[in-house]
């Protein structure tokens, strides 16, 4: 499905103190650029080339970003990816002249990996830090190919980014597919009830977030051929979850009783020092998530490197 939208086809150019807004299309985007695939090594190596970023964000200097955007990552065991990943896009997002952060939500050993509950513990956490209006939920496995896939939401309908990916031939699998990388805003997600929280191991719970978005009314906007295109790392396939379509098929009903409005998480210190450690409320049975569930959420990747 791919319907129309105006979002960023506006030009209002309006002043906030001295700084204008900053363009839409940025001057000095190319269009097809190189994806760098070799991993870093170090964490000392990207903080020295990124020595502009400051606690996973940046904002523009000369001018006003258009949408505060957070960059939602879950993240397990895969340091390697996670190097690759934040090597490319802290260099693509500042070209896009964004005011951005990223957040690296990971989870700890103890459950299956749920990536639609790191992403609502992610939105929630953002905000606490800024009033973005902007979320992308990005697999750290892939890496735009053109920077004139602009990492900003349309405000009139959910926008899909990861259009085609290198490890489907570079094919859109099938039209309902919202998976990879999604953005919304802030009101979006909410209206949406976030992603369900059912989800456990691989699969099923991009197909629910997009369910979500038509009972919602809405419609997915995708960059015209050619935009949308994303180079994948590779890894092991992971464990499909078989439950997968039985809670799909439930998705209907379960929308507003399963997902952001019932994340409940308490933040605790742990010896782990800069690793925060969150465990959902008793509340969340109701949602499928067991009591001893927990997850170590860094909120951004300075977290994660610890003293490194
Ligand atoms: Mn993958």
């Amino acid at each position: 499905m791919c319907g129309r939208h105006y979002g960023e086809i506006a030009t209002l150019t309006k002043t906030e103190g001295r700084l204008t807004t900053c363009p839409l299309i940025p001057i000095g985007l190319v269009g097809s650029i190189t994806v760098n695939k070799t991993d870093p090594q170090t964490w000392t190596t990207i903080e020295q080339k990124y020595s502009v970023i400051k606690d996973g964000g940046f904002v523009p200097e000369n001018c006003t970003s258009r949408q505060r955007v957070a960059i939602l990552v879950p993240f397990r065991d895969r340091e390697s990816h996670l190097r690759i990943f934040l090597n490319h896009m802290h260099a693509f997002l500042m070209k896009q002249q964004l005011e951005y952060a990223i957040y690296v939500i990971e989870q700890s050993k103890d459950f299956e990996f749920n990536r639609g509950f790191l992403f609502n513990v992610g939105f929630k956490e953002a905000l606490k830090d800024s009033d973005y209006d902007c979320f992308v939920f990005h697999d750290v496995d892939l890496l735009p190919e053109n920077d004139h896939n602009i990492y900003t939401c349309p405000v009139d309908q959910p926008k899909h980014l990861s259009v085609i990916l290198e490890n489907w031939d570079y094919k859109l699998p099938y039209d309902a597919n919202f998976g990879g990388v999604s953005a919304m805003t802030k009101e979006q997600y909410e209206a949406v009830n976030g992603f369900s929280n059912s989800f456990f191991g691989w699969g099923g719970e991009d197909d629910d977030f997009y369910n979500r978005v038509v009972w919602a009314n809405m419609s997915i906007y995708r960059a015209i051929t050619g935009v949308g295109r994303y180079s994948s790392l590779q890894h092991v396939t992971a464990t499909e979850n078989p439950a997968r379509y039985k809670i799909l098929s439930k998705g209907k009903e379960q929308m507003w009783k399963d997902g952001l409005r019932f994340v409940f998480h308490i933040l605790k210190d742990t010896d782990e020092s800069k690793v925060k450690l969150y465990e959902p409320q008793s509340d969340t049975q109701t949602c499928g998530l067991g009591s001893n569930f927990q997850r170590k959420i860094p909120k951004r990747y300075q977290d994660l490197i610890g003293d490194m």
